[in-house]
């Protein structure tokens, strides 16, 4: 699921440095990249992105400004392991603060994908059926200045994770954990055969295992997506074909100025 905020100043941090116009993430919910960002995203592994740490005494708090021209979206995939119907729901609960109180710092999206604006919805074509192999993603680089609150990552079956470098330097993994839930496990593999163990888990990057806390304007970022099928079965397509792969990451910065919307 990927959800969307269509609004004034909320291009896409990373797709407007691309394709402003014409990227296919932002063209299918009917807006641009110029108009429109990513700032929730989840798969199986069912992230939770917390913006507020519950600190006794806490003064200061994070959120993401809202607008009263402000539209969402939403981009849902719902994938079915049992072979039967079944209905499903899904429900969001949003957490308001009236106003935009002094004690916010605001939030602002960044989405680093080793597939941005390329047409294919964020998926990329295995390029091995078995062993390791890696996925860079074109480094972004960076637009504005913020304090970095943390980054997830997302890799589909046979993904170890995604790791970044932050102008060349490594700095942090965000691995995936398969099978610690039961919404992760099921009972038949899809038609074409391979994981019946899925992704249920990607650990964050935060506090000391993020050792670059901020973001700075010209900084370079690159994501890695390491996959490897003989650690981790792939879901495989009816032809027998590992299924399309993905990695991308959700960055939450704070910005250093105030979004400018009304
Ligand atoms: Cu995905």
């Amino acid at each position: 699921m990927v959800m969307y905020n269509e609004g004034q100043d909320a291009a896409d941090a990373t797709a407007v440095t691309v394709a402003p116009e014409t990227c296919d993430s932002h063209t299918t919910i009917g807006s641009t990249a110029s108009k429109s960002e990513r700032w929730y995203a989840s798969g199986n592994e069912r992230s939770h992105s917390a913006f507020n740490m519950n600190l006794p005494n806490n003064t200061i708090w994070n959120g993401y400004p809202l607008y009263p021209s402000d539209n969402f979206h939403f981009k849902i995939e719902l994938m079915n392991m049992n072979h039967e119907a079944q209905i499903g729901y899904v429900t969001v609960t949003y957490d308001i603060v009236e106003g935009h109180p002094e004690n916010f710092r605001e939030i602002k999206p960044v989405w680093l994908d080793a597939a941005l604006c390329t047409g294919t919805g964020s998926e990329i074509t295995a390029p091995q059926q078995s062993g390791k192999f890696s996925v860079v993603a074109e480094p972004w680089v960076a637009t504005f200045d913020g304090a970095i609150l943390g980054i997830a990552g997302h890799v589909h079956d046979g993904g170890v994770g995604v790791r970044f470098e932050v102008d060349g330097q490594h700095v942090c993994d965000s691995v995936a954990t398969y099978g610690s839930t039961s919404g992760s496990i099921s009972p038949k593999p899809m038609m074409g055969g391979g994981a019946t163990v899925h992704v249920s888990a990607m650990s964050t990057c935060i506090g000391p295992l993020l050792p670059v806390k901020e973001l700075k304007k010209g900084q370079k970022w690159t994501l890695i997506a390491d996959y490897d099928y003989d650690k981790h079965l792939g879901i495989l397509e009816e032809d027998g074909k590992q299924s399309d792969i993905m990695g991308i990451a959700l960055l939450f910065a704070l910005r250093s100025d105030k979004r400018q919307a009304s």
